[in-house]
């Protein structure tokens, strides 16, 4: 069946500064990814997003954007960037760019020339505003805890700032500021970047007599015109990141009727076993709210829409340490999760190291912690638990989880970097890394190359309807079908096996994560995090 090749799309998140290093400067770099490019196409991947490579002061790890043209000097050179993006091409694999357009550097030269002064031409390409009754312009409160508004003496006004100080809020209001980003935005893809992931892209429409910043009345008019502009002619694919939706809401943004983006993430089962969503406030993980969570979102997406499946990416520990058991069944659940996901309808992304069932590292003391968000908790969090408690929390649920260097090999510098790592590596990378999963029959990166190639190459699981048949806590039952024809998926959510009667003939077994899964009795028997794709 033809489709949008958005839709076909196998994505795998590259963070540039932790994914391979080839100069020894302990950062990973453009070239470190050139070396593993066959890597990446032999797992089954066709499309790489790449977290931010721009010129940047690394105030949010890339996420301050000093020049939206130019690569960070420590990652390369324009020239390597466009050696990768052919590199990449040659192999089949399109390129996603993180398109991060809410805000920008308080180092680019906008900003600079914007902070000068009343009168500079830059002046309205951020959001000045005078202070209210002597404080501040509203009760909005940055991303990392502290008030979004930053005085500037020189100039009398606050200026805007949904993320670190160091993040200025742009003024989309602005039409110059809007032509600068398409100009922008068709300068990459001209060169033949393939598109976008937009990174907070509900933001950057404001009303600012809302209690909070969220899809300001103009979000839709912005990136219709992104779309209509840049978009739509290039045939670039677009996924934006966006908390908080609903499936409707969603739809409003990516129905292809509304000509906006192509997808967007879904993320409310990334808030099960947080209390209230929190981060570094876990409460017990019940499986049964987070598969009634993504089966809604195939509902509610069914036929009008086409989900963005994630479990991880660069701001989420790893989905192992808090939907699985790390220590005991790091194989089953890591696969198991993966089955859950992938059996359902969507684009698939998968980040860095989720392939061979990564887990968290382990932060033994406050110095290793490097990222932002855990660094403006920490008054708080000292405060509030203690180191102890704190560093518990922080190696169970902050971004640096993630982020740290992939473990290529079990060697010292996990065959990361020959010099000294920005941050720590994985305290875990003698037993699990790269090497050793791919040389292991039975492992996590075996199962998730021969699922990524069940997913591309079966229609059912690719565009089957979905039904969910049960799930009561004992195990998780669902249906795809397409065309008349019907698969199951079937799984044990647990660390503890159970005894189920069969509920009906089962034909084949297309994929399972024990080697000697047994369907014939009339009794099933699912051993902890069993998994299957089953034809009938
Ligand atoms: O991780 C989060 C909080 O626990 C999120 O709220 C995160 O800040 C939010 O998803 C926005 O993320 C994106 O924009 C941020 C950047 O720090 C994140 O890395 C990025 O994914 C600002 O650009
Ligand atoms: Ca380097």
């Amino acid at each position: 069946m033809e489709c949008d090749w958005y839709k076909d799309a196998v994505v795998y998140q590259i963070y540039p500064k932790s994914f391979c290093d080839s100069n020894g400067d302990g950062i990973g770099d453009i070239n470190g990814i050139i070396s593993k490019l066959d890597y990446i196409k032999d797992l089954g991947i066709n499309t790489v997003w790449i977290s931010p490579c721009y010129k940047s002061p690394n105030a949010d790890f890339g996420y301050d954007i000093s020049d939206y043209r130019d690569i960070a000097p420590e990652y390369g050179t324009l020239d390597d960037f466009k050696r990768m993006l052919d590199e990449m091409h040659k192999r089949g694999i399109r390129l996603l760019m993180d398109l991060v357009v809410n805000h920008t550097s308080d180092e680019h030269e906008w900003f600079i020339e914007s902070k000068k002064g009343r009168d500079n031409p830059y002046r309205d390409y951020y959001i000045w505003k005078d202070p209210v009754n002597g404080a501040y312009p509203n009760s909005w409160s940055s991303g990392f805890n502290e008030s979004a508004w930053e005085w500037d003496e020189s100039s009398g006004q606050y200026y805007l700032h949904l993320f670190t100080k160091k993040q200025p809020d742009l003024n989309w209001e602005n039409p110059k500021v809007r032509q600068e980003i398409e100009d922008m935005v068709n300068y990459w893809l001209d060169m033949g970047v393939d598109g976008f992931r937009c990174d907070v892209i509900n933001l950057i429409s404001k009303d600012f007599s809302a209690k909070i910043p969220d899809n300001g009345p103009h979000l839709h008019e912005y990136l219709h015109s992104l779309y209509l502009n840049c978009f739509e002619p290039h045939n670039a694919m677009t996924v934006g990141e966006v908390w908080g939706l609903t499936p409707d809401e969603s739809l409003e943004l990516t129905s292809p009727l509304a000509g906006e983006l192509s997808l967007a993430f879904q993320f409310e089962h990334l808030s099960v076993g947080r209390q209230d969503g929190k981060r570094f406030f876990p409460c017990e993980f019940d499986p049964v709210k987070f598969t009634d969570i993504l089966a809604k979102w195939q509902y509610g997406l069914n036929g009008r829409g086409w989900n963005a499946l994630c479990m991880e990416n660069h701001d989420q520990p790893r989905c192992v340490n808090r939907f699985g058991s790390p220590e005991k069944y790091r194989r089953e659940s890591a696969t198991m999760l993966a089955t859950l996901l992938y059996g359902m309808q969507g684009t698939v992304f998968l980040y860095e190291g989720q392939e061979c069932g990564f887990i968290n590292p382990v932060f033994n003391s406050y110095d290793e912690c490097l990222d932002v968000e855990t660094t403006d908790a920490y008054p708080y969090m000292m405060k509030t638990f203690g180191e102890k408690e704190m560093l518990r929390r922080y190696s169970f649920d902050s971004r640096d989880c993630g982020r740290i260097p992939m473990s290529w090999n079990g060697t010292e510098n996990a065959g990361f970097t020959e010099g000294k790592s920005w941050i720590k590596l994985n305290d875990f990378r003698k037993e699990v890394n790269v090497e050793t999963e791919i040389n292991a029959d039975n492992s996590v990166y075996r199962y998730y190359r021969n699922l990524i190639k069940l997913k591309k190459e079966n229609d059912i699981l690719k565009f089957g309807e979905f039904c969910l048949l049960n799930n009561d806590g004992r195990f998780v039952l669902y249906e795809r079908t397409f065309e008349g024809k019907k698969l199951l998926v079937i799984l044990r959510f647990s660390d503890t096996p159970i005894e189920i009667k069969k509920p009906f003939e089962f034909g084949k077994i297309l994929l399972s994560n024990y080697s000697d899964a047994d369907i014939e009795k009339e009794t099933l028997r699912l051993r902890p995090y069993e998994a299957m794709i089953i034809e009938i």
